[in-house]
């Protein structure tokens, strides 16, 4: 983000107790190294949650094995069968809040999201008192794979210009998968209520960030495909996304009168 240097973005991040909740099916290639890159950061007061579904390629057994060696910073929550990207977060986040994390960041295993935009992030986070900061591949220094062919790069700006466009989002990036949140505002959007099982949980919680009145700010990204591993994106998950904006827009869920809306850190 424009404006923030290093050093401030190193202080926010060590200032704030950040656990980053990484949902696992089937990375066991991609997990340990971005478990590594992430307790590289200048901050001991980061954890990793890993929350894996199961994996039949044994990511649960690997997770809690780097569990074992990395002296409590990271912790594994293990579920039983493959419930979808937006179940997993649910529940991750849940366990997050329990843990009394401050800031909650959600993250890919597989290596598209740069773990370098970790601390601008942060930074952006506390220095706008925002409710979440989200990691962007819309607006001005950010962007998508340099490999990826025309298609690919219409089929998602035009997946993001669908939902904004139903849903009047002004966030550049509604279907952004990597963000910092602050715990309270994380609180008052209730991960725990989505009624999204898959990637449509992104636009949903951006979509309930408008309707309790919080704000964003966007730290742009570079976006880059996994080297590892396989997409878990079915037709059932795409057809999920296509109708979701239209039952949000529909849908009733309101910020219970009682939240608090997040002052400053
Ligand atoms: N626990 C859990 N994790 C999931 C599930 N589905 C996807 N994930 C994880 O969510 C993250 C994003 O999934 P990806 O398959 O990379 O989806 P994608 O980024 O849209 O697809 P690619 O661009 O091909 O990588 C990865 O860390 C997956 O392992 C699920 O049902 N349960
Ligand atoms: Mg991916």
């Amino acid at each position: 983000m424009n404006g923030i240097n290093g050093t401030n973005a190193s202080s926010a991040l060590a200032r704030r107790r950040v656990v980053v909740v990484v949902p696992t099916y089937n990375e066991r290639e991609s997990l340990p190294v971005l478990v590594r890159k992430l307790l590289a950061l200048p901050t001991a007061r980061l954890s990793v949650l890993v929350v894996d579904d199961n994996s039949p390629d044994g990511t649960g057994a690997l997770a809690d094995e780097l569990a074992r060696f990395t002296d409590g910073r990271v912790s594994v929550l293990h579920r039983r069968v493959k419930e979808g990207l937006g179940r997993a977060y649910a529940a991750g986040m849940t366990r997050a809040l329990e843990m009394g994390a401050d800031v909650v960041i959600q993250m890919d295993a597989d290596g598209s999201h740069p773990v370098s935009a970790i601390e601008p992030m942060v930074a952006a986070l506390t220095a706008n008192h925002a409710a979440v900061a989200v990691g962007s591949r819309y607006v001005e220094g950010g962007g998508v794979d340099a490999a990826w062919p025309w298609h690919r790069r219409l089929l998602s700006s035009g997946a993001n210009a669908y939902v904004r466009g139903v849903l009047g989002l002004t966030v550049h990036d509604a279907t952004a998968g990597f963000k910092a949140w602050d715990a309270r505002a994380l609180q008052i959007v209730e991960p725990d209520t989505v009624l999204s099982n898959g990637y449509s949980f992104q636009v949903e919680l951006a979509h309930r960030v408008v309707t309790a009145g919080l704000t964003s700010v966007e730290v742009p990204i570079h976006f880059v495909d996994r080297t590892e591993g396989r997409s878990k994106m079915s037709l059932g998950v795409q057809l999920e996304s296509l109708m979701m904006p239209w039952r949000l827009r529909r849908s009733s869920w309101r910020a219970r009168p009682s939240a608090v809306v997040p002052r400053a850190a």
